[in-house]
């Protein structure tokens, strides 16, 4: 008995024999799932004496036997299920591995995990499947959810917000909405979230979810907006805490509870949840904010500030909190994910004056982006460095934080009814006379 571990959760094995049970548990081990028929070999314990030997050495105990030829979609639920009721590491086995590890792949877990083919493929030759089966298997079976994405560009402050749905069941996300702010007359408008909640509406579409990438240093959220008309919940990543710390000091609020009680749920790295059938996945992204996290929903990824289009590079790293050594990373763990995986990204420049666009892959990131193809960490920072000491600070910085801090809502209004912002005066760097 060899255990495989596919996941810190699950390992796979081969056939097991009853004394290895108490060995398992002695591991750390919490369930065994057994996908193995009774009866395919006369040497094979069977189930009855693995039940009984795992409920001795106090494991729980799920079969689910299938053939390599026929895994049912309820099957493949109940296994999902068994992994996800585990109060810990799980092992799940057949004769060799092989119907466990594809089971695991069925349940959908490697693309929460985020697994590329390539990185499927060597671990299933861990298992013992040669790479060529391995590859094709994949190329017949992994069915990625694929949500429908409509981008919506907002010329202002060249911000794409997104409205991602779930085809099947007509759930949606809204990602990154844009609440109007124009500077020069103090004025704001919901014209931009308007827009995305007719869209809603004539698609027949049902928000699940409101969801920011990170508190943008640009642009007002409209996730505050967006709640109060449709009722659902709002998100961001849980180091928002960090930028509120951060932000409450220059802003010089004491009192301002930095806490992330602002939003409804505040992901942390690796978290999952649903848009309708689809699986989503949050990987933390840190380097343009110290809270910046990207959303893998399906095959799409919303990066937002990490990766621009591959002709516009990457985003800034220069704002409190900002690294281009951790933006490097951030953006090595993008590119991680599966080449055909669809990048969304949160700005377009509209360099030359081109139309704008939002959306690349994986593959094309690697190959075009200038910021990553042929560089080195090394030669990112440096070249990511020496832009950031030539961008002045974004025009509403000190306006967008102290509303985006706060989850996208407006200060409160002041005895005569209207709102203030604050604008704190020589706290930046990066004064551009
Ligand atoms: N001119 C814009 C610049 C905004 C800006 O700094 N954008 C950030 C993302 S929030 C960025 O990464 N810019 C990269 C660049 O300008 O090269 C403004 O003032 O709002
Ligand atoms: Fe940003």
């Amino acid at each position: 008995m060899k255990p495989i571990p596919v996941t810190e959760k699950l390992s796979v094995a081969g056939q097991l024999q009853p004394e290895d049970f108490v060995e398992l548990a002695r591991r750390g081990f919490r369930t065994v799932i057994n996908n193995r028929p009774d009866g395919e070999e006369a040497s094979q314990p069977g189930s009855d004496a693995e039940k009984e030997a795992a409920e001795a050495a106090g494991l729980d105990y799920v079969f689910i036997p299938v053939t390599s030829s026929n895994m049912r979609p309820d099957d493949v639920r109940r296994f999902a299920e068994a992994i996800v009721a585990s109060d810990g590491p799980v092992l799940a086995h057949c004769r060799s591995g092989a119907r466990s590890f594809y089971m695991w792949v069925l349940a959908g877990d490697a693309d929460v995990e985020g697994f590329s083919d390539d990185k499927l493929i060597a671990v299933a030759g861990d298992v013992g499947i040669a790479p060529d089966h391995a590859r094709d298997w994949l190329a017949a079976h992994r069915h990625v959810g694929k949500p429908e994405v409509k981008g919506f560009y907002e010329k202002r402050t060249g911000s794409i917000q997104y409205v991602v749905s779930d085809p099947e069941t007509k759930k949606c996300a809204i990602i990154d909405p844009v609440l109007d702010y124009d500077e020069k007359s103090g004025s704001t408008s919901t014209d931009q979230a308007d827009a995305l909640l007719a869209s809603i509406a004539e698609q027949g579409l049902t928000v699940e979810w409101i969801l920011d990438t990170h508190p943008h240093a640009d642009h007002f959220s409209a996730a505050r907006y967006l709640k109060d008309k449709t009722g659902a919940p709002t998100a961001i990543g849980s180091h928002v805490v960090d930028v509120q710390k951060l932000w409450k000091g220059i802003y010089n609020w004491p009192d301002f509870p930095a806490d992330g009680s602002q939003w409804d749920r505040l992901f942390e790295e690796g978290d999952t949840f649903k848009l309708g059938s689809i699986k989503a996945r949050v990987l933390f992204s840190p380097g343009h904010t110290l809270a910046s996290i990207t959303y893998v929903i399906g095959d799409a990824a919303f990066v937002h500030d990490t990766l621009f289009m591959p002709d516009s590079g990457t985003a800034r790293a220069d704002f409190p909190g900002g690294s281009a050594k951790r933006l490097w990373r951030s953006i090595m763990d993008i590119l991680s994910l599966r080449d055909e995986t669809r990048i969304f990204t949160g700005h377009d420049y509209q360099p030359d004056g081109r139309p704008a666009r939002w959306e690349s892959t994986v593959g094309e990131q690697k190959k075009f982006n200038p910021h990553i193809a042929g560089q080195t960490e090394e030669s990112f920072v440096k070249l990511r460095e020496e832009r950031d000491a030539t961008l002045p600070m974004p025009k509403l910085i000190l306006h967008a934080l102290q509303v985006n801090m706060n989850g996208g809502k407006l200060p409160e209004p002041e005895g005569n009814g209207k709102r203030y912002l604050k604008l704190p005066l020589n706290a930046l760097e990066g004064a551009a006379w």
